[in-house]
């Protein structure tokens, strides 16, 4: 049985991954690792817990020892918009903590799961059915830090056979925990005002395309991407993965089917439409469909009644 620490546990991704992974290997052998509060209810509870600062290469070592860990996922992230306002944060978690992790997979033989982005494309990707393998020039700081992420990843593997594999995660739609400081958090944001009946302010321009993915795909990609047969993986770091491409009219549309008299008014974030604008429309996944067996559950219809019903009832509580 694997024996697996996730850094960054209490995070949009962390918190539903920690719960998946514990339903699948059991609790004992996944070790949340949290930075900071606020904290899940029941999360010290749950199972086991570990304090990590992700910057801190010798809490990361110490935690895997402790635990007796063969896999870790590397959640610690400072999305794309807070990257351009805060780029010394940016880079060192960006790129520092997966440097810290890559050492302790190598040193201590863990194999390793790090999230890269639609980010790691830029203004001259393709963007429609963007490639698997293609133009990578980023305008951004996360978008860069996840270059360096996927080469470096790929570097640790040639050189050291380090187990390490990653997926370009779209922009991530959830219910639990809030994302922050994305570009795509428009995409979640606006549900929230939809089951609380008020007005949405869309900071993304109508027209502007970027994939997204529900909750359960995602986590579904991390946990698959890691069972998969190394030998069947021609690429490592990183697989383009998507679920589905909208602009905000579209899924202004799909939620309204639910709330008819849903109103969403355009106030611009220029540095957020900055970003959109460099990022693909579409990416082709055809390689992690081939290799390790991709496929999405959720389109845009589906992920939007289920994000309705369960903010519906959170919104009960
Ligand atoms: C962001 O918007 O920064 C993230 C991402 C797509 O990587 N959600």
């Amino acid at each position: 049985m694997k024996k697996i620490l996730i850094i960054g546990s209490t995070g949009q991704i962390g918190s539903e991954l920690s719960a998946r992974l514990r339903s699948i290997y059991g609790v004992e052998n996944v070790v949340c690792g949290y930075y900071a509060p606020p904290f899940p209810d029941g999360f010290f509870e749950a199972g086991p817990t570990v304090e990590i600062d992700a910057l801190r290469i010798e809490q990361i070592a110490d935690a895997v020892r402790k635990f007796q860990i063969d896999t870790i996922y590397n959640l610690a992230a400072i999305l794309s918009a807070t990257a351009e306002k805060k780029p010394q944060l940016g880079w060192d978690v960006g790129v520092g903590s997966l440097l810290n992790c890559l050492d302790v997979a190598r040193d201590l033989k863990c194999a390793l799961f790090t999230p890269s982005s639609i980010g790691a494309f830029g203004p001259n990707t393709p963007k429609d059915n963007t490639p698997q393998d293609t133009i990578q020039r980023p305008n951004t700081v996360y978008g860069i830090t996840k270059v360096i992420g996927e080469l470096v990843s790929d570097y640790y593997y040639d050189h050291w056979k380090v187990d390490t594999r990653s997926v370009r995660f779209p922009g991530i739609i959830s219910s639990m925990t809030l994302p922050g400081g994305g570009t795509t958090d428009y995409a979640v944001e606006i549900f929230y005002k939809a089951v609380k009946g008020e007005i949405f302010e869309c900071p993304i321009k109508a027209g502007t395309f970027m994939d997204m993915m529900y909750m359960p795909d995602a986590l579904n990609a991390a946990i698959q991407l890691m069972e998969a047969d190394p030998a069947k993986l021609i690429h490592r770091n990183s697989f383009n993965i998507t679920a589905m491409s909208f602009d905000p009219e579209m899924l202004y549309h799909a939620i309204k089917q639910h709330y008819p008299d849903f109103q969403m008014v355009y106030k611009i974030d220029p540095l957020k439409q900055h970003i959109a604008d460099s990022w693909p429309n579409k990416l082709d996944d055809s390689c992690a469909r081939e290799e390790w067996g991709w496929k999405p559950n959720y389109d845009l219809e589906r992920m939007t009644e289920d994000m309705v019903r369960k903010l519906k009832m959170k919104n009960k509580k």
